[in-house]
């Protein structure tokens, strides 16, 4: 398969760019991220996260929540999310706390539960743990580009149910019963259920991506069965290894993913050690398929832009 991914945009040359694996990710170094940069350089990142879907930052420990918020504000529209509260003294930061089993191991787009879900996620390692609680994002677009022509066909007209009343448990084996039914509880306060299309043209790109993850209830039109069977069908070629990259983090590391094209994984194998991410999404379009159709609230307040 051609590399389509990284063909998308002339190569980008104001910033030093390492591609971290073959079909996305890169790390991106000499760049202190602010909310003072500058016009090129903001730019500059907006390509990279176009190209290359998730871009690193390492060790930048000139931020804290505040400026992580400021330099936010240089890419997008800052949304918090829809239910659970935002961390203390800021607007619009979600913090995940292992230690309060806040581990989000398994795969998934942020948010997807809503209609115009975001367009992009700014992630910093507050506290990193020694060894394990690497992340994983996968390219949703070479997914779809690695189907055959057939399996496209069907994915083109395939429609998802996502709510945020998904599995939970099944989902953090290593989280105690209480912990992960307190959090079910704040996460599912209000419940939304969206329909997506399976395959989203990026606004910005044009790419066709898969747009599945674990927000996913059924396919609509299909038994529970049949939904079960054709979701793995076709997320296990989103999480193929060659779709995706991992990141070893270290304290003050920033990821930014395009929320477009991509999934993630927060992999659940550091134990007790501490590890403590903070997040800032940035608002997104309504997803549009393949042949026009859009994402429709089913169930929750419409909340344009979450
Ligand atoms: O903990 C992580 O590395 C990722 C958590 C996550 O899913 C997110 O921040 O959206
Ligand atoms: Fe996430």
């Amino acid at each position: 398969m051609s590399n389509a991914a990284f063909a998308v945009q002339p190569a980008v040359h104001a910033l030093e760019i390492h591609p971290v694996a073959g079909r996305i990710g890169a790390e991106i170094r000499g760049v202190q991220l602010s909310g003072e940069l500058d016009a090129v350089t903001v730019e500059a990142i907006q390509q990279a996260l176009l190209q290359y879907k998730v871009i690193f930052f390492r060790e930048q420990t000139q931020l804290d929540d505040q400026r992580q918020e400021a330099f936010a504000h240089l890419l997008g529209e800052p949304v918090a999310h829809p239910t659970v509260p935002v961390r203390e003294g800021t607007r619009f930061l979600l913090e995940l706390d292992g230690a309060e089993g806040q581990r989000a191991s398994s795969w998934h787009t942020d948010v997807t539960f809503v209609e115009a879900y975001p367009k992009a996620s700014i992630l910093r390692s507050v506290v990193a743990p020694a060894f394990g609680g690497d992340t994983l994002w996968a390219n949703t677009a070479t997914a779809y580009e690695g189907l055959s022509v057939e399996l496209r066909e069907l994915a083109d007209k395939l429609v998802a149910v996502h709510s945020n009343e998904y599995d939970y448990a099944g989902t953090r084996p290593d989280v105690s019963a209480e912990k992960l039914e307190r959090y079910r509880k704040i996460f599912t306060s209000t419940v939304y259920e969206t329909e997506h299309p399976v395959v989203r043209v990026h606004p910005v790109s044009g790419e066709k991506s898969l747009l599945l993850g674990h927000f996913v209830k059924r396919i609509k039109g299909y038994s529970q069965a049949d939904s079960a069977h054709l979701f793995g069908l076709l997320q296990s070629h989103v999480i193929r290894q060659e779709n995706i990259v991992r990141w070893r983090w270290k304290a003050g590391d920033v990821a930014i993913w395009d929320n477009r094209s991509t999934q993630h994984y927060a992999v659940d194998d550091y134990g007790t050690q501490n590890r403590i991410v903070r997040r800032v999404t940035l608002k997104g379009e309504v997803a549009v398929g393949v042949n026009g159709q859009v994402s429709q609230t089913v169930k929750g307040p419409d909340i344009d832009g979450v």
